[in-house]
């Protein structure tokens, strides 16, 4: 909590916070920002000075994800992000409005803004999702610029990693799994954890009660070339729904992918449960039928309803989320896991 606040103010974000806290008060009865991570507390101060100035839930999100794609201390998301196993830094993104407008960019290279992007898909194509070289080639058709993104310690944690994962180069080897060793689950390292890689997911109600969310990644790490996780599938990484609520998701996107997972979130609150128990249920169907996967791998969601409840579960300890409102300018939740309640 400390270096976060040092990070904070080192970033000029604490004194923007207390400004547009006020500013934002006034502005925005009922509001209310939550975002995945302890970075997600930098990226909702973002959005909700966003809200503050008037911006929709839409604008607020997307600027929250864009802070984050620019944080030059974030190996996880947009510009500081690892590579994939060729050494090339391909990303993933999402947005999604309540009204069901969504838009997505997935393998997007040399573009420093991938929500941005998907929000231009949203709005100027009839499509919701464009990837690899024409997602690129409708970025600079719509003035975004080419930039080389990889950082040189992103490269040099690329060459580190090639050079003592040899096992890892074998073509079915997506990413270096060392931690399915049997042992307990060691959530700093396993794929998921907070170590490897995060993916900011940031959803917002403004004070005309809409939803929106973002969702912004480079992805795992050393992933194989060509993969899209789910961060840029509408219902896997986020969902959005006025009627109901919205979710994201973070963790291995596979498992997302196979669960259409934050559509599954957003359903279950539609039957009726709280955002917490929704996430509760979502992650327990992921450990019943994904048992050994799950031992060794981390899966988190965070949810908000239409009335502003926020919920969050997580397969393992470690998954913290950042929660910005009227009343709370700063605060960092933990979120409870499920994994040794549902396997004795
Ligand atoms: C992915 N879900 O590409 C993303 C990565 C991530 O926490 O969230 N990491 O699979």
């Amino acid at each position: 909590m400390n270096n976060r606040r040092a990070f904070l103010k080192a970033a000029g974000l604490a004194g923007m916070a207390t400004t547009t806290v006020r500013r934002a008060h006034a502005a925005t009865p009922g509001a209310r920002v939550v975002a995945t991570w302890d970075f997600g507390a930098g990226a909702s101060a973002v959005a909700w000075g966003k809200l503050g100035e008037g911006g929709t839930a839409l604008d607020a999100v997307e600027a929250g994800a864009r802070w984050a794609e620019a944080d030059l201390c974030n190996s996880t998301v947009g510009h500081c992000g690892y590579p994939d196993r060729d050494g090339k830094l391909t990303l993933d993104a999402s947005i999604m409005d309540g009204d069901l407008r969504c838009g997505g960019v997935g393998a997007l290279e040399d573009i420093a803004h991938p929500v941005s992007v998907a929000r231009a898909v949203m709005e100027k194509t009839p499509h919701v999702l464009l990837v690899g070289d024409g997602a690129q080639e409708f970025a600079l058709q719509q003035g975004f610029v080419k930039t080389s993104l990889l950082t040189p310690q992103a490269r040099q944690a690329w060459e580190d990693w090639r050079k003592s994962s040899q096992e890892a180069l074998r073509p079915d080897r997506p990413h270096d799994d060392r931690t399915r060793d049997g042992g307990a689950p060691q959530h700093e390292a396993m794929p998921g954890g907070p170590s490897r890689h995060d993916t900011l997911g940031i959803l917002a109600l403004d004070a005309h009660g809409r939803l929106a969310g973002a969702c912004t990644t480079s992805g795992m790490a050393w992933k194989l070339h060509g993969r899209v996780g789910d961060s840029p599938i509408i219902g896997a990484g986020l969902y959005v729904d006025n009627e109901v609520g919205a979710a994201t998701a973070s963790g291995v996107g596979e498992e997302m992918l196979r669960n259409a997972a934050s559509f599954l979130v957003v359903e279950l609150m539609r039957l009726g449960h709280s955002p917490s128990e929704a996430c509760r249920l979502a992650i327990a169907r992921i450990v019943r039928r994904r048992t050994a996967a799950s031992r060794n791998e981390q899966v988190c969601f965070l949810a908000l309803n239409r009335r502003g409840e926020v919920g969050a579960f997580a397969l393992h300890r470690g998954f913290v989320y950042a929660v910005r409102d009227a009343q709370h300018a700063d605060v960092l939740q933990p979120a409870r896991s499920v994994y040794r309640d549902v396997v004795k």
